[in-house]
């Protein structure tokens, strides 16, 4: 259920009715919270949704005993075609549960020892091709070939299938189905009552059961052989049995675990990559410092192979990662919804059922960010700054138990790449790239290209 208006009194509310949500609904809910305050309510056609930015609005929500997550009608789309997957499974849904106890060893921090040696055959890929690219003169395309580099990083790690994507001119179709699939669960959202959407759902529904299709070969390559040695995300799904009762997961399920990974696993690390390369590409400060790490590390040996111990000690690499998904949190909002009659931040009134948006990108430029939140500074993200910030400041994989549960392998595989990336090439910003984020549920810097040469020991 959404919010009535009767029960929201105190709280400005923007009726966006006339325009439409546009196609950057994030970053228009930003701009609202800008002018209205950092709790507004945005109305679309008599619909309303509770937008909050503050922390202590956000660090209640946190609070696990009031309220949980929320399948609100975006993820309500996704579900269209991720059903009963994890990120989009409700929270009583059996399933749910289930999945979770059985997968979550495979994404503790030790268990990214075991992709480790996937992830930098994948990295070596896209240096590779960039190397080709740098070779030839050409500007690299950055979010298209990180995309490329993180849909090949799960689809090898998680489930032995190689989606091959740096032998391709084009996105892998699969990826192109996806976005058009996340493209359709987020302008649902917009529609106008009344009009005629027919040909836009049975594109859809193309879409979505071409990625069944793709799924069911992933899964079809790996049934027949041996499972045994299988300790990757779809060998523990195939044949890891729940602790509690012994079962394991069903067919269905699975199909929508595994469309679930390749998405969730893909969009946003790759989003999360390209916002760092550009912050470095703009600051020639950071850009040193990540330079000095990663030169203290390797020296100008021309073919780094980072250790799985030495991406664990790129710090400052880290802090560039972290300080760019503050700015730009590639999974943009999350809902929370109350399990009870509650006053959330003892002001405003939920009835059991109502349902709030956290806009990420605006809580990570609350005043507790001190007085300049837009400027890029990952000293921000320093062992000492973050253990005086208040814990809820920072919540770019959301929150509680339905939080991130990639979120190693996510920053294991984007640290590495990064550091190498910065260890071998010079980035020039050819083309003066004005930023320009691309809303797909997820965030993209639309358009940003390098141009490339090698780094000498004297540059
Ligand atoms: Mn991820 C949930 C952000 C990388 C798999 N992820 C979430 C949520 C956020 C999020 C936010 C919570 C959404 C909600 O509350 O509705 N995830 C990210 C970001 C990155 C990311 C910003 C990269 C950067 N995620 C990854 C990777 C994987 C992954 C990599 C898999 C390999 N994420 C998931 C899954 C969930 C999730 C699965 C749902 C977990 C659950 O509900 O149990």
């Amino acid at each position: 259920t959404s919010r009535t208006a009767d029960t929201l009194d105190d709280i400005p509310v923007a009726d966006i009715t006339a325009t439409g949500p546009g196609p950057s609904p994030i970053q228009q809910a930003m701009d609202l919270m800008r002018e209205h305050g950092s709790a507004f309510v945005r109305r679309l056609y008599g619909r309303d949704t509770l937008f909050v930015g503050d922390l202590d609005l956000v660090a209640d929500l946190a609070d696990e005993q009031r309220f949980a997550k929320h399948i609100g009608p975006g993820l309500e789309n996704v579900r269209e075609f991720a059903a009963d997957g994890l990120f989009t499974a409700y929270n009583d849904e059996p399933n749910w549960a289930k999945a979770h106890d059985i997968l979550m060893p495979a994404f503790a921090l030790g268990s990214m020892r075991t992709y480790h040696p996937v992830m930098l055959r994948v990295a070596q890929r896209l240096i590779a091709s960039w190397d080709r690219d740098a070779g030839a003169g050409k500007p690299v395309d950055v979010p298209g070939d990180m995309t490329r580099m993180t849909l090949d990083t799960i689809g090898l790690a998680g489930f032995g299938y190689d989606f091959g994507s740096f032998e391709r001119a084009e996105p892998h179709p699969f990826v192109e189905s996806m976005v058009r699939c996340l493209e359709w669960s987020m302008t649902r959202l917009a529609r106008v009552p009344g009009q005629d959407y027919s040909a836009q759902d049975a594109a859809f529904r193309d879409d979505s059961a071409y990625l069944a299709q793709v799924v069911d070969e992933v899964i079809a390559a790996r049934t027949g052989t041996d499972q045994s040695q299988a300790d990757d995300l779809l060998g523990l799904m195939l044949t890891a049995e729940h602790p509690a009762d012994g079962t394991t997961l069903d067919t269905a399920n699975i199909r929508n675990q595994v469309i679930t990974f390749l998405i969730a696993g893909h969009e946003t690390t790759s989003g999360a990559m390209s916002f760092a390369m550009y912050y470095l590409a703009k600051h020639p400060t950071a850009l040193q410092m990540v330079q000095r790490e990663v030169d203290e590390m390797w020296g100008d040996a021309a073919d780094v192979e980072p250790t799985y111990d030495e991406v664990g000690r790129l710090t400052y690499t880290r802090q560039v990662l972290n300080e760019a998904l503050r700015l730009w949190p590639t999974a943009a909002v999350f809902a929370r919804k109350a399990r009870e009659d509650t006053l959330l931040g003892g002001r405003i009134p939920m009835r059991a059922g109502d349902s709030a948006l956290v806009l990420t990108p605006m809580l990570h430029r609350q005043p507790v960010w001190g007085d300049n939140p837009e400027l890029f500074d990952p000293s921000r993200f320093t062992a000492e700054a973050e253990a005086e910030r208040p814990v809820h400041a920072f919540k770019p994989f959301g929150t509680g138990e339905r939080a991130c549960i990639g979120r190693q392998f996510a920053l294991h595989e984007a640290t590495m790449l990064l550091a190498m990336l910065v260890h071998r090439y010079r980035l020039s910003d050819h083309a003066d790239y004005r930023l320009d984020v691309k809303e797909t549920l997820t965030l993209k810097p639309e358009g940003f290209t390098l141009a490339l040469t090698p780094r000498t020991s004297a540059d």
